[in-house]
């Protein structure tokens, strides 16, 4: 079969792949595929392939039950409720501006990128609801990564419906969540545009003490001085992924099949953590001057949008739950510091390592101490995430002297924290083993609605 009659088969392929989902309902093949495809971008054996299967038709076997939520509360275990609600939205990008708004066609839970972090302790019970208003366009699903029952039983939620699922969270660790799409169908399109979260399932026996490879002088000898950090630490939350977009903002199926992202987003942004206006002033003086090679998200109109530094301080124990969302790899590296230990499934994977590898829909807790007072940069180690948006600026201690220059008040002189706060979307749910942020600022992907709502429980 040649090109050109290849051409000709892609919509009736297209229309094969969805035609399930089609029936009876009034959704358009574009409201679900969402793009133009082209064709010359593809792989024509794998179209053709496709073509002779009549489509991406996945049939799932239905051969695990979904767990009942009826007389849970008779087992003794904890029951967290965990309420979604899909909604289409358009979200800012970068080259957003209150004068020029620069958005794309997001698909939330409720209404930010990445949806809320549910945080519960091995053992406790997840009852997810998802809700989809009666006036979005499409349905949506959920398949979280901490169950252990089958996405497909749950299926598609559709407009002015709610369903819910029940699942015991059985292992520890950071686990992905995320829409299944149209009965499957456009799932890719959901996730990619902005339904995706985590759930972090705290160990049952809680976090171990953390143990820090040094050396010290002792008598003229060089010896192992091992430090013992307590489980307790300063927490953040980073979850990588890309958007593959077209000029309008809509989401591109053609880009995504041939892995040639539009942008690289950590927590639903590029550069979303480095520095503002504000540090601009206090370290350069001047907030007409840039510290940092990108700064997209700087002015204070901006509000929730605005970008923020993640700040620590020196020799803290601080804990990072990590996930991939995305379709490429993540070689999460901090620049200037070692991974002190990674731990996956409440397992330890590496004592102290310079960088660990995350493929798609895989996490990670990762804790590390930083010894020094100075300017830490977390990136995906790949240079086209990097040069892209996967880098956030992590500030530990005092390395500007701000506190004398300034006259910060104490205890400022340990951390920015005190003075700056940490943004809103990088902290995760408190944890038994969480140790409070000084002070929290609003900031992320979210809609002014949700922003509010947020702000609210914060108390800002
Ligand atoms: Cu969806």
């Amino acid at each position: 079969m040649n090109t050109s009659q290849l051409r000709m088969l892609i919509p009736v392929v297209a229309v094969a792949a969805v035609g399930m989902t089609l029936l009876g309902s009034t959704y358009t093949q574009t409201q679900i595929s969402a793009q133009a495809i082209d064709v010359d971008s593809f792989d024509l054996d794998a179209l053709q392939a496709i073509n002779d299967m009549h489509g991406l038709n996945l049939q799932m076997p239905k051969a695990f039950a979904q767990m009942d939520c009826e007389g849970l509360d008779t087992t003794g275990r904890t029951i967290q409720n965990f309420e979604l609600v899909g909604t289409s939205v358009d979200l800012p990008i970068m080259g957003h501006t209150v004068d020029e708004p620069k958005t794309y066609q997001a698909m939330t839970f409720n209404g930010q990128v990445p949806g809320p972090t549910v945080r519960v302790t091995q053992g406790d019970v997840i009852r997810m609801n998802l809700t989809i208003p009666a006036d979005e366009a499409v349905p949506h699903g959920n398949d979280m990564h901490a169950s252990q029952i089958s996405g497909a039983n749950f299926d598609s939620v559709y407009p002015g419906d709610s369903k819910s699922y029940c699942y015991i969270a059985e292992v520890p660790g950071v686990f992905k969540y995320h829409c299944s799409g149209v009965h499957i169908a456009a799932m890719d399109q959901h996730v990619l545009s902005g339904m995706y979260g985590i759930a972090i399932v705290d160990p049952i026996d809680g976090y171990k003490r953390l143990v820090v490879e040094k050396t010290a002088v002792e008598n003229g000898q060089v010896v192992r001085d091992r430090q013992f950090m307590s489980p307790d630490a300063l927490e953040f939350q980073l979850q990588y992924n890309q958007l593959y977009l077209t000029e309008s903002g809509a989401y591109d199926m053609g880009a995504m099949m041939k892995h040639q992202n539009t942008a690289t987003v950590v927590n639903g942004f590029q550069f979303g953590y480095v520095p503002n206006d504000t540090h601009d002033e206090l370290i350069l003086g001047d907030a007409s001057r840039d510290i940092f090679i990108a700064q997209p998200w700087e002015t204070p109109d901006l509000n929730q949008y605005q970008s923020q530094l993640l700040f620590v301080e020196t020799d803290q124990h601080v804990r990072f739950f990590v996930e991939n969302q995305g379709n490429e790899p993540v070689y999460w590296h901090i620049v200037g510091e070692i991974l002190d230990r990674v731990t996956q499934g409440g397992r330890v994977q590496s004592g102290p390592t310079e960088t660990w590898l995350l493929g798609g829909s895989q996490n990670m807790v990762v804790d590390v101490v930083f010894d020094e007072p100075g300017v830490y940069v977390a990136v995906n180690h790949d240079y086209a995430a990097i040069f892209s948006g996967a880098a956030t600026i992590i500030v530990a201690g005092d390395p500007f002297g701000l506190v004398e220059k300034h006259g910060l008040p104490e205890p400022v002189s340990k951390s920015y924290a005190y003075a700056l706060g940490n943004p809103s979307d990088a902290i995760p749910p408190t944890g038994p083993q969480s140790i409070e942020h000084p002070m929290i600022n609003l900031h992320g992907l979210y809609t002014d609605e949700q922003a509010a709502t947020i702000s609210a429980e914060l108390g800002l």
